[in-house]
Formats: C-alpha cells, sequence, structure tokens
C-alpha cells in the first residue's frame, strides 16, 4: 500500500516498528536529554516501537547514524524551536530525501506549531504535528505502518498530491494525564561529558496564566495552568536523580510558583524524602514576592537554589508594552533581599530592544540592573534582544513594525536572541547594544548550568575586568573595550570542549515501568 507524499509521489509502506528521533543542537552546552522527544516516545515504546534519538549535541557524526539508523526504519522525527536548530533540521532532512524520496520526514515542537503551513510547505517534510506530540506521533506511526490515511488524527498536518492538509487540532491535555518521560533513552554519561554537570529538566506543570506581549507559550499550551500533585512530583524527581545519578534537576515550568501551596508542599516532601538534589525553578516576579523569608527558607533546605524570573525590563513603559503590569518594581526589590536573606539566588532575564524602549528606556533598565547588583551581590542578570517569534502576541504587529517575516522555513534559522537585528535596532545601535551586553557579562559574576574548564583562575582573572566594566556601564561609555578583549581570550580557556567520542548507540528500548 501507499500513501500520498508531498510531491504526487508515494510514500511506501514501511512494516518496520522503528521509529528514529532527531533533536538537532541549540547552540548551548548547557546539555540535557530532549524532554519533548523523551515524551513522545513512551506512547510508542509501549505499544512495542523500537525507538531511537540521535542528538547532536552529544553526536558528533549524527548525519551517519541517522542514514545507518533510518535503513530499516519507519520514518524520522524531528524535534525543534524557532532559531538555528533549523540548520541541521533541513540538512538531515534534504539528506534524507536524497537517500529516499519517499521515506517519511515528521517535524514536530515549537516551531511548526506556530508555523503549521509555513513549515508543511516545505518540499523536504512530509508530516508536521501541532502542539502535545505524544498521542499524535503513536497515532501517525500507527497509520504509516498501515498505509492509512492521516486526515483525522487531531494535531496533523500532511501532504496529499502536492496539497497541504490539516487535520483539526487535538485539544489540550492536562499534564497529569500524559504518561511519564522516557527518561532511560536519555546518555547523562554523554550530556555530563559535553555540560560538565549530570543534571535533567523536569515539567511539574503546564502553561501560564499570564499573557506578555513577546511571549509564545500561550499559542501553544493556552493559559490555562494545570500541575502534577505535589506528591507524584516528590515521588518522580527523587526517583529521577537518583535512578540517573542528578546533580541538579531544572524545572521547565514556564510558571512554578502559580499554586503557593503546592509549592511549598513540594519543598517538605522533598525534605522528609532526604532528596539531597538542588533544583531551580522559573516563576514570574509578582509570584516571587509572595514567598517569605520562611517559605523561601523551607524551600531552600528541599534543595531549591535558584528562582529563574523574567523581569525583561526595569522601564515602567515599556513593562506597560510587554503587557506585564502584573510586576511591580518595589517588590521586586524586596523579594531579591529575601531571596539572598534564605540563599536562594534570584536570577532574571532581561530583553532589550523591545518595541517602544528607546536610549532613555534602556538606560532605565541599566541602572536597575548595576543597582541591583551592587547592592544584592549574588543576584544574576542574563540578557537577550527582543525576538519576535510567531505565535506571540506582538507579532500580529510585524508588519506595521517593519518587520520583514521569512517566507519559508530556512529564513527563520538567524532568529536568535543573541543576535536578533531588528529595524529598530541595527547598524551601530545593534552594536552598541552587544557591546553593553557584553560588558554586563563581566561587570558581575554569574553562574550558568554548564561547569567550566579552569573555571577558577578564568574568573579570577575577569573579576579583575569587572571594575572597569561597571565603571562603563555607569557612564554608557565603551570605546576601545580592551576588557571585551582580555575577557574573549579567557572564554577559550574557559570554554567546555565538544565531545569527540559520540554518543553510546543505544539498544532498542523497552517501555518505561
Ligand atoms: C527547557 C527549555 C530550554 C532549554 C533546552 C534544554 C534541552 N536540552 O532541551 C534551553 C535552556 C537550552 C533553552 C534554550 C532556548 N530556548 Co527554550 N525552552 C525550554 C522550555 C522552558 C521547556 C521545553 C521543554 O522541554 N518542554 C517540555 C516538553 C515535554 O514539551 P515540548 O518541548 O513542548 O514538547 C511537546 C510538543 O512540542 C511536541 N513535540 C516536541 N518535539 C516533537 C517532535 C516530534 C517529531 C513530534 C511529533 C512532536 C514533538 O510533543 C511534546 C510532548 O507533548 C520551553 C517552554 C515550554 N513551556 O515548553 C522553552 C522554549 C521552547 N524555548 C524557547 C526559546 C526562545 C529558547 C531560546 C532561543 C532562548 C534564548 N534566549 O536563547 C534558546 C534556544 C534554544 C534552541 N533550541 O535554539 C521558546 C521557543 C519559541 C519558539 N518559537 O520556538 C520556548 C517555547 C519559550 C517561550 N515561551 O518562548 N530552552
Ligand atoms: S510570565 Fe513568562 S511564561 Fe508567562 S506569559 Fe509572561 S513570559 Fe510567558
Amino acid at each position: 500500500m501507499c500513501l500520498a507524499s508531498g510531491s504526487g509521489r508515494f510514500l511506501q509502506v514501511r512494516a518496520s516498528n522503528k521509529v528514529v528521533f532527531f533533536i538537532p543542537s541549540f547552540s548551548s552546552i548547557e546539555a540535557t536529554a530532549p524532554l519533548g522527544l523523551l515524551a513522545i516516545s513512551t506512547p510508542l515504546l509501549r505499544a512495542g516501537y523500537d525507538v531511537r534519538i540521535i542528538d547532536s549535541t552529544i553526536s558528533p557524526d549524527y548525519k551517519a547514524r541517522i542514514l545507518e539508523e533510518v535503513k530499516d526504519a519507519l520514518c524520522l522525527g524531528i524535534s525543534l524551536v524557532t532559531g538555528p536548530m533549523i540548520s541541521e533540521t533541513v540538512e538531515i532532512a534534504r539528506c534524507l530525501k536524497k537517500w529516499n524520496p519517499d521515506f517519511p520526514v515528521i517535524l514536530g515542537g515549537w516551531h511548526p506549531s506556530l508555523l503549521p503551513t509555513q513549515t508543511l510547505e516545505a518540499d523536504y517534510v512530509d508530516i508536521l504535528v501541532r502542539g502535545q506530540g505524544e498521542e499524535s506521533m503513536l497515532e501517525v506511526a500507527e497509520r504509516l505502518r498501515e498505509g492509512a490515511p492521516l486526515d483525522d488524527v487531531p494535531g496533523v498536518g500532511f501532504k496529499r498530491d502536492g496539497k497541504l492538509h490539516f487535520a483539526p487540532e487535538r485539544p489540550l491535555k492536562a499534564l497529569e494525564l500524559m504518561p511519564p518521560k522516557a527518561y532511560h533513552l536519555a546518555d547523562f554519561d554523554a550530556y555530563e561529558r559535553v555540560c560538565g554537570r549530570r543534571w535533567a529538566m523536569y515539567i511539574s506543570s503546564l502553561a501560564c496564566p499570564f499573557n506578555c506581549a513577546y511571549c509564545t507559550n500561550a499559542g501553544v499550551y493556552g493559559r490555562k495552568w494545570n500541575a502534577l500533585a505535589a506528591e507524584q512530583v516528590v515521588e518522580e524527581t527523587v526517583d529521577l536523580t537518583r535512578r540517573y545519578r542528578l546533580e541538579l534537576l531544572w524545572m521547565s515550568d514556564d510558571n512554578f510558583l502559580v499554586d503557593l501551596d503546592r509549592a511549598l508542599k513540594i519543598g517538605e516532601g522533598l525534605i522528609r524524602a532526604g532528596a539531597g538534589f538542588k533544583w531551580s525553578i522559573q516563576a514570574t516576579t509578582n509570584l516571587t514576592a509572595r514567598l517569605t523569608v520562611e517559605e523561601l527558607r523551607l524551600l531552600r533546605r528541599s534543595g531549591l537554589h535558584q528562582i529563574c524570573q523574567g523581569i525583561e525590563t526595569a522601564s515602567p513603559t515599556v513593562m506597560k508594552l510587554m503587557n506585564k503590569g502584573f510586576q511591580d518594581i518595589g517588590d521586586i526589590y524586596q523579594s531579591i533581599a529575601r531571596c539572598l536573606e534564605a540563599d536562594v539566588i534570584p536570577s532574571f532575564n532581561i530583553i532589550f530592544g523591545f518595541p517602544g524602549e528607546g536610549v532613555k528606556e534602556r538606560r532605565e533598565t541599566i541602572s536597575f540592573m548595576m543597582d541591583v547588583c551592587r547592592r544584592f551581590p549574588g543576584a544574576e542578570f542574563w540578557t537577550n534582544i527582543f525576538t519576535p517569534y510567531p505565535g506571540s502576541p506582538i507579532f500580529y504587529r510585524a508588519k506595521e513594525l517593519g518587520i520583514e517575516v521569512p517566507t519559508s522555513l530556512e529564513g527563520w534559522v538567524d532568529y536568535f536572541p543573541r543576535y536578533t537585528v531588528l529595524p529598530w535596532l541595527k547598524g551601530r545601535e545593534h552594536e552598541r547594544v552587544q557591546i553593553m551586553r557584553d560588558y554586563l557579562r563581566i561587570a558581575f559574576d554569574r553562574k550558568p548550568i554548564a561547569e567550566m574548564k579552569n573555571g577558577r583562575l578564568a574568573r579570577n582573572l575577569q573579576r579583575l575586568t569587572a571594575l572597569p566594566a561597571r565603571w562603563r556601564l555607569d557612564h554608557d561609555f565603551y570605546a576601545l573595550p580592551w576588557e571585551l578583549w582580555i575577557n574573549r581570550k579567557l572564554k577559550h580557556i574557559r570554554s567546555v570542549q565538544k565531545p569527540k567520542v559520540d554518543a553510546k548507540l543505544l539498544e532498542p528500548a523497552t517501555s518505561p515501568s
């Protein structure tokens, strides 16, 4: 039997029960297992499929590995978000189509979910999954194996006779109804070799009740926050960290603190269980500000060591434009003091260049950052340049803002907050913001997840440049940036090496217990 494919050609039905997944590298050394792929693997494993995950972050020869694995496989699924991951996606999909134009290539994850039509238009993509992929991926695999049509598989897009077809969206399912993630598929040894630290991500809740103008979350997960019960979180995280000897769990929830009682119960449960691992969370500034010192101390005793908060700007004007009316600078100051008193690192993200941010507003944010770092050593900031992601509320104003929206999947490769160039932030002004971000990086200490080689020596040398960097930021003066030159040299000494040894070839996986 045959299935219709994009170019009018036919995808041959393959009797295989092997599914290969690929996750392109995301230009980060903070390497760990890709949760999205671990999530969609479980239903396949339970149905008797043999699942292989190839992650280019830990597999330098990923192309050869994929070409070898697909020989007797049913299909290849790729997981991606908007940005640099698209380049390896396109490379692999094209390569597979060259090898066998009928071999099904399936795309899933944030970018395909937010821009389904344009993504499926790419001639090397056969099938696309929007939103949660646990059930969709299993149904796609079953249909491919049977040679049955995909028309009624919710959340799926496909091609027939060169035309795109989309089944209705798949309704969102609460996290508690989802199967456990197949962590046993992850090669934590290989991730540790890249990152220098043994850690994993864990999701304890889905969605966020807020709607910041730059955020894509509502586009995929809606705004109805839902969460796992505290008892389940405690049981799973303790088991996970012991089973794989993990020192750190990063709760990747968008807003961990929506239910304060649940958060405290998790803390109490972890203390009772003698958990012994470090964990960090992401939460909004207003919800973090609700925590008392006692509550923070309890969470600290349970292992919580960092709360990452998206403050994004300190300018009241820009805060309003970002639809972040829920945050208050005065509350944030008090909350920072409480966090540090309880020995929890308050870590903040900043976005520069949001539409409406002029030089004055940017200076307001920098002055705030300098003030916080001076008064509260231990608080840290991570900065980015505004990136207009498809699916975010502000994206609907792209045309009015003069943003050139890419017209093909490949066009999104350069969408990356580290270097986004915008119509109102380009040329010398863009360069200036980048230099300023570099100075902010060296002016105060901050701790990435990845363990740095020669860390202490390089950090001490970096500290020598911190004082002049602070002077420059105070005076907004960046000519002859000699401190940056020194730090670039240090970065080479400190950087974590890419692996020379490949991840272990995983044996056919069985269903997680
Ligand atoms: C953890 C995380 C990271 C980690 C990734 C670590 C790792 N090893 O994977 C780190 C810190 C490195 C990271 C970095 C970045 N991230 Co990030 N990150 C997240 C976060 C918080 C959780 C992702 C996750 O694992 N979720 C849990 C899994 C189970 O859910 P999922 O990924 O959505 O997967 C489901 C579906 O998407 C689907 N699915 C996924 N893959 C596939 C594949 C197939 C074949 C199928 C069928 C289905 C499918 O099924 C899954 C199960 O339902 C999300 C926010 C969020 N709420 O998800 C942002 C998010 C994905 N990140 C985002 C961004 C912007 C970035 C950065 C650009 C940030 C930066 N300032 O540099 C970088 C770049 C990363 C890159 N890849 O290029 C955006 C992406 C927006 C977009 N349009 O693509 C998000 C959505 C945050 C946001 N709200 O804006 N990130
Ligand atoms: S608070 Fe965070 S997750 Fe929630 S809408 Fe704003 S940016 Fe998105």
